[in-house]
């Protein structure tokens, strides 16, 4: 007798027609064969899938160019198919289930012919862990396929697993013909259900990532009592020894990935790694909030990425414990055939190919590398990977980061007043968009926990989630805004962040252990400049206190803009935001 699982995967290649259906195990040797085939026989347009980098400068490394309307996240052709539209709020593009499923199907009739399909049997957390979920994703590309088994824990032990349950995690991906006419990415919350066609790009078509373990578990959330939220998770070590967990969150290329490899720059201080983009919070029985990564690799941002801002990524990225490590539309160091990307070091290649495999010479119109180009490697080839990364309970939580990208407006670091008063700082941030999608660079937008691309139902109810989850916390973490890239008149971010942002991590630490003292402001409490260690560095003062400024006059377009963007949300939004709305109005007409 057929199981649940091979009867869907047999349903499945009947509608896409794979010449052959192909069981992943997940093993290294499997990765290399693989990774062969999409050497010598997978292509896109003419293009080989992969090609292999210098070894003995980068091991295990290969080079994907994808294909070249293909490079971030499409939030215009991603869709969240509750029953109905309420539930999917004016946070999501919604279709019914039954036209997005029917769409689907005549786009996906025949889709895989020619090609392989390849199952992959994954898991998001550690199998030992009681919040992890099993998940199949069927995909008809060797680039998802192997990028799969960096970023998740693939094994067949998951088939295993499964057994005779029909309630697995699925997913069904083809590139299609990469049309972006013919891009959808259809999210079927009540069946744990992704869809997607017409992209191989990560957030697109790793669909353990931003597809399952944010908006499909964001509802799975909603309606079990935890939060999948869009955080970094890290340990930072005092000179004592002492470990104190943090997590946050920070809009797509805003950080994230940089604060949990951050090389400190205070003597005695450690950053340890526990997971760069995705963070499963459940409330413990110790009435604390705890923390696991569902994801085993990083999906990380090329550009700016070197010895200098975040040399324990480099590390990782020449590490040789996991196989293997891909770069996708980063440019090609002819000569030595390495990879390339504007901020990795001052010397631009003499004989360049750009991210499409052209010649590129300065000055040009366009960067060699692409803006929004990645790597993805695995956590464990990190020399910052946390002892308790594989603990299946995961770390407790003593601070929540809430960060953006805003160049004008908002503090360096800011306390929340309490859990409310952190939700409501959540739930009015902005920040300025970025490469990571398609869309308009530089463009500020609300973007409430790093979430608005991610919450797979209505914002509103998100909100008042967070306020239900904060009241069933015996010890609830503190909350925190930051902002890394507040600029001066001439344009200039003042604060050098990376290592740097050390000296804002050691005064959050400090204040969840009443350490340290803080100054009272209409957006809550800052540090008092004397408690925040600046030795060593070299920022005038008139620029610091720029770092911490308050405006109250342009803060009144900012009022605005969170009015409009909270008044969405109708009967939805909690009328406890609106209450801490309106108490910011009035402290900042105060001054
Ligand atoms: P996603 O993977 O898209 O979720 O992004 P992320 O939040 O992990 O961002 P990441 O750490 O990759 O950083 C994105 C960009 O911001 C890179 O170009 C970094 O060099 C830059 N960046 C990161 N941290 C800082 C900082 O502290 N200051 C400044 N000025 N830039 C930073
Ligand atoms: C992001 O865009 O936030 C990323 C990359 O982390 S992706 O996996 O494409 O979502
Ligand atoms: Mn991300």
């Amino acid at each position: 007798m057929a199981t649940p699982l091979e009867k869907w995967v047999e349903e499945q290649a009947k509608l896409c027609q794979p010449d052959k259906v192909y069981w992943c195990d997940g093993s290294e040797e499997e990765a290399r064969r693989l990774i062969e085939i999409g050497m010598k026989k997978e292509k896109i347009g003419d293009n080989p899938i992969f090609q292999e980098l210098n070894q003995n400068l980068w091991p295990n490394a290969y080079l994907h160019r994808s294909h070249p309307t293909d490079v971030a996240r499409t939030e215009h052709l991603t869709f969240v198919c509750h029953p109905d539209k309420d539930t999917a709020g004016p946070n999501n593009n919604w279709m019914h289930p039954d036209e997005a499923k029917e769409k689907m199907r005549k786009l996906s009739n025949g889709c895989m012919k020619g090609r392989t399909m390849y199952v992959l049997p994954y898991m998001m957390g550690h199998p030992d862990s009681p919040y992890s979920k099993a998940c199949i994703q069927l995909t008809d590309v060797s680039y998802v396929a192997v990028s799969m088994r960096i970023m998740t824990r693939m094994t067949k032990k998951v088939i295993e697993k499964i057994g005779n349950r029909d309630d697995f995690v699925k997913g069904l991906h083809s590139v299609g013909d990469f049309d972006p006419n013919k891009r959808f990415i259809m999210h079927f919350p009540d069946e744990h259900f992704v869809w997607s066609i017409g992209s191989g790009y990560g957030g697109n078509a790793l669909l353990g990532k931003k597809c399952f373990s944010l908006r499909i578990a964001s509802y799975l959330g909603l309606q079990e009592g935890w939060l999948a939220e869009h955080m970094v998770i890290l340990g930072i070590e005092d000179p004592e020894g002492n470990i104190t967990y943090i997590t946050a969150a920070m809009p797509s290329a805003c950080g994230k990935t940089n604060l949990a490899m951050l090389q400190s720059t205070l003597p005695g201080y450690k950053v340890w790694t526990l997971g760069d983009d995705i963070a499963w919070l459940n409330i413990g029985p110790d009435g604390r909030l705890w923390a696991i990564n569902p994801e085993t690799g990083l999906f990380g941002v090329a550009p700016g990425t070197s010895l200098k801002t975040n040399p324990n990524m480099l590390i990782t990225l020449k590490g040789k414990k996991f196989y293997p490590t891909l770069f996708t539309n980063t440019a090609l160091n002819v000569d030595t055939n390495e990879p390339w990307w504007e901020g990795l070091d001052t010397n631009i290649p003499k004989n360049l190919l750009d991210w499409q495999g052209k010649p590129w010479q300065p000055p040009a119109e366009t960067k060699a590398a692409h803006p929004n180009s990645r790597f993805t490697v695995s956590i464990y080839n990190s020399p910052t990977l946390s002892k308790e990364f594989d603990n299946p309970k995961g770390v407790p939580i003593s601070a929540i980061i809430l960060g953006g990208r805003r160049t004008q407006l908002i503090p360096l670091v800011v306390e929340a007043f309490d859990w409310e008063h952190g939700v409501f700082s959540g739930a009015r941030t902005g920040s300025e968009t970025t490469a990571a999608a398609i869309h308009k660079e530089g463009v500020l937008r609300r973007d409430p926990m790093a979430m608005l691309p991610f919450c797979g139902y209505n914002m509103g109810d998100y909100f008042r989630h967070w306020l239900n989850i904060g009241k069933r916390l015996k010890h609830p973490p503190k909350i925190y805004t930051v902002n890394w890239f507040r600029s001066d008149d001439e344009g200039k971010f003042i604060w050098p962040g990376f290592g740097e942002n050390i000296r804002v991590l050691k005064w959050i630490v400090e204040r969840t252990q009443n350490k340290v003292g803080a100054r009272e402001t209409p957006l809550g409490n800052i540090p008092h400049l004397k408690d925040l260690n600046l030795d060593g560095l070299d920022i005038p003062e008139a620029k610091l206190n720029k770092l911490f400024e308050i405006n109250p006059n342009q803060w009144q377009n900012e009022l605005a803009d969170i009015k409009k963007f909270f008044e969405q949300f109708g009967q939805h939004l909690p009328e406890e935001l609106w209450q801490h709305y309106y108490n910011l109005e009035k402290a900042l007409q105060r001054g």
